[in-house]
């Protein structure tokens, strides 16, 4: 694992205790990581200024938080790590050098708004943004947040899926996609990876995840499989027949169980998929987002994309190739 100039100790929320790269030196620590692009995480004391950059956290000796509940610093713990992970899954798997590929690290805002449940990237400036979730008590900082929203830069900068109708989806899907990737690939013994995004942080107030790829429907809004119109809902629910490709690429149909979760994945045709698994099934999706897809990309040309993509890194005539294909048709998208 590529190691941070500085390590700092931190103590997050969610990611309990870990490494982060910071700068700076003793009495002055910087939550800045110059070892990756100057990765860097700062404080907008709860302002909705979407202008401000807020303040750059600092501390005295390096170790950040004390891990107890409602510790100033600990929403920033768990988005810089976040951070960290993305850009070290992005270069260490997929040879990204930053969301650009330019070595320059996006920054991330924590602490926005009052009890604001909800992140977001954007493109303006460069940065990721994380409310305090309700009773600015659940930052909305995980593993797998903080992957979506950064993974909405790449998204930005390679295919450009514009935010609505199909291509939206899977602009949406993407995220979700990179959100368990980084998670599974993080190891992290109080996160570990799933194919749920938002399981720690409670948006829904209920203990219930944001997303379920295993089964999209299971959130009561998003979409197992494609129908012709799905481009009209929401980009949140139309993401569901990518993220149940996603699922059942890596993990195939029927019931499975991965890091103590049971998944049970239903497939459109009712005809079994085999899976290629995860790693496979990313490499796929990172090919097809940064070669073939466009910004008008919809299912059937994300169809397309992940084949060819698939045909370059396994052949065309392989099982891999076969079971991308019966993946898409059990999420209803058809040659
Ligand atoms: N958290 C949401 C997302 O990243 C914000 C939005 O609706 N754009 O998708
Ligand atoms: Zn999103």
């Amino acid at each position: 694992r590529y190691q941070a100039v500085m390590n700092g100790i931190g103590h997050g929320q969610y990611a309990g205790r870990v490494t982060l790269g910071t700068s700076g030196s003793a009495g002055n620590y910087l939550l800045k990581d110059d070892s990756r692009g100057g990765n860097r995480t700062t404080d907008l004391g709860h302002s909705v200024d979407d202008e401000m950059t807020g303040t750059l956290f600092t501390d005295a000796d390096d170790i950040w938080s004390d891990g107890k509940p409602g510790h100033h610093q600990s929403a920033a713990v768990d988005a810089h790590y976040g951070a960290q992970l993305t850009w070290d899954y992005f270069k260490d798997i997929h040879g990204r050098n930053g969301i650009r590929n330019d070595g320059v690290a996006a920054y991330s805002r924590v602490h926005y708004g009052n009890a604001y449940t909800n992140a977001f990237w954007w493109d303006v400036c460069f940065c990721m943004t994380y409310g305090d979730g309700a009773y600015n008590t659940n930052p909305l900082t995980s593993i797998d947040v903080a992957a979506h929203e950064m993974t909405h830069g790449v998204t930005s900068y390679t295919a450009g899926l514009r935010y609505s109708g199909e291509s939206g989806g899977l602009n949406e899907a993407t995220s979700d996609i990179f959100g368990a990737a980084v998670e599974f690939w993080a190891a992290n013994p109080s996160d570990p990876g799933d194919y749920l995004e938002g399981e720690k942080v409670n948006a829904n107030g209920d203990g219930t995840p944001l997303r379920h790829m295993d089964r999209p429907s299971k959130d009561g809004d998003s979409a197992d499989h494609w129908y012709p119109g799905i481009g009209r809902i929401d980009v949140h629910y139309s993401s569901g027949p990518a993220n149940h490709w996603f699922y059942l690429a890596s993990e195939g149909s029927g019931t499975k169980l991965v890091n103590g979760v049971t998944y049970d994945s239903p497939t459109y045709d009712g005809k079994p998929v085999n899976p290629v698994g995860r790693d496979a099934a990313a490499r796929i999706w990172y090919r097809a987002l940064t070669t073939y897809m466009t910004s008008a990309t919809d299912y059937a040309g994300a169809r397309a994309a992940t084949l060819q993509a698939a045909a370059d890194l396994y052949g065309k005539d392989g099982v891999v190739y076969n079971n991308v294909g019966n993946a898409w048709a059990a999420v209803n998208v058809g040659p």
